[in-house]
């Protein structure tokens, strides 16, 4: 059955609100969490992942979880450990004490960000490419996805988690040509991963049908998801700005792009 009402964490934030404005459209009625208040919606629960109580009551009854919540970008590694690793943790336990059938987890490309980018011909990346996390935040994200698969062998607590390329209104960079996804795809591939049937722990890319796609989205696919959208028609403007990707640039040679050349973040 469709689920109807969903919990949406990380509600405040970039594609939280962007999926506060498509998700309703598919009949969901949202139920939002942040550590920050959202303007216009005094119903949002405000709350840290870190408070257990506050996740337990904020999992009562709902149908599903989108889980958004969390650091959006490389941090200390302490940091990463309170909101990402532990703030899932703690959601993942208030639902297999609720009785929360399913969850859908923001993971990221960072997962796999050391994978290299695929050359010419070369197949596309699949969806059980290892782990190749390239910061601690992709680390988080690896994490979740173990955590995910197991909630599911041990709790039968589904998850579909989305290795999420770039969801933005509209590509900016060379590397988002192949990575974006339109937010539009976006709701489809979250509308997918919430009704289709018998997904236990499913992982998934989460981009748009891109002309320039490193990954191969037949995962998403046979979740329902037929995306619609490729950044293809803002190529043009973006490459005679911006110049095409420089092999010579490591940050060019690997999925994750400039998060496995950044500087590592120091304190830790
Ligand atoms: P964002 O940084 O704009 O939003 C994250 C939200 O989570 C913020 O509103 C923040 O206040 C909230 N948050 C952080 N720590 C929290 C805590 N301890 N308790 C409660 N709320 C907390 O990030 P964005 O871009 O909206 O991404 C959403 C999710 O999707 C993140 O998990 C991110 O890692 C993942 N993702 C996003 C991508 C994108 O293209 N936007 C790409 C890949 C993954
Ligand atoms: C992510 O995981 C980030 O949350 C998002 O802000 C983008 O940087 C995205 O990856 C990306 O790889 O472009």
């Amino acid at each position: 059955a469709t689920p109807r009402t969903v919990l949406l964490t990380g509600a405040a934030g970039g594609l939280g609100t962007l999926m506060r404005d498509l998700l309703p459209g598919y009949g969901y009625e949202l139920r939002l969490l942040d550590l920050l208040p959202i303007e216009g919606e005094p119903d949002a629960i405000v709350a840290d992942l870190a408070d257990k109580d506050a996740v337990r009551e904020a999992v009562r009854g709902v149908d599903a979880i989108i889980h958004l919540a969390g650091i959006s970008l490389e941090a200390s590694f302490e940091k990463i450990l309170r909101a990402n690793i532990e703030g899932t943790y703690n959601l993942y336990e208030a639902a297999r004490e609720e009785g929360v059938p399913r969850i859908v987890f923001a993971s990221s490309n960072h997962a796999v960000g050391f994978t290299p980018r695929p050359q010419g011909d070369a197949p596309l990346i699949p969806i059980d490419t290892p782990h190749r996390p390239d910061t601690f935040y992709g680390l988080s994200k690896s994490f979740g996805e173990d955590l995910a698969q197991f909630y599911w062998d041990k709790h039968a607590l589904e998850t579909v988690s989305v290795r999420i390329g770039s969801c933005f209104p509209e590509p900016s960079s060379v590397r988002m040509l192949s990575v974006w996804m339109s937010p539009a795809d976006g709701a489809r591939l979250f509308h997918a991963a919430l009704t289709a049937e018998n997904v236990q722990h499913t992982v998934v890319y989460g981009s748009s049908a891109n002309t320039r796609l490193w990954w191969d989205l037949s995962t998403a696919r046979a979740i329902g998801y037929d995306p619609q959208d490729d950044s293809e028609q803002y190529a043009e403007k973006i490459i005679a700005e911006q110049g095409d990707l420089d092999p010579e640039n490591i940050a060019h040679a690997y999925l994750g792009g400039h998060f496995v050349s950044d500087p590592p973040i120091w304190p830790y």
